[in-house]
């Protein structure tokens, strides 16, 4: 009676862990699909995004995709108030795919409407 409990207590934990392995191998982490995707990955961690804020180059009328992934421990968002770009907070973990496009040129800061202060960049779109 025993060993047959332990039997099927074992038989369990090979079936979850095979689930778990063709879960993966058929549904990988988002992260890795977006890196053969052309795009802009903005990475919200200690309070900077992708460590230095740095400037994204844009063309006019080339929209570009940009995901925002939030690898901290406290919520994030960006925020673009002339392109019309709100993720709305996004929690440990969370991403969220948008897009820069632009019919003009200029200089169009993002920020996390969170922490203002640190977290700001510059969204720089060039005519071609
Ligand atoms: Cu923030």
């Amino acid at each position: 009676m025993l060993n047959n409990i332990i039997a099927i207590i074992a038989i369990s934990f090979v079936t979850v862990g095979v689930i778990w392995a063709i879960g993966n191998f058929t549904h990988p982490a988002k992260v890795s699909t977006t890196n053969h995707i052309k795009g802009i990955l903005l990475v919200a961690q200690d309070n900077l995004f992708n460590g230095t804020n740095p400037d994204i180059i844009g063309t006019v009328n080339v929209p570009e995709k940009l995901v925002v992934l939030n690898k901290d421990f406290v919520r994030h968002d960006l925020i673009v108030d002339k392109l019309n770009i709100n993720t709305a907070y996004l929690s440990p973990e969370q991403d969220f795919t948008t897009a820069i496009a632009s019919k003009t040129s200029g200089i169009f800061e993002y920020y996390c409407s969170l922490h203002p202060i640190t977290m700001r960049g510059k969204i720089v779109i060039k005519t071609p």
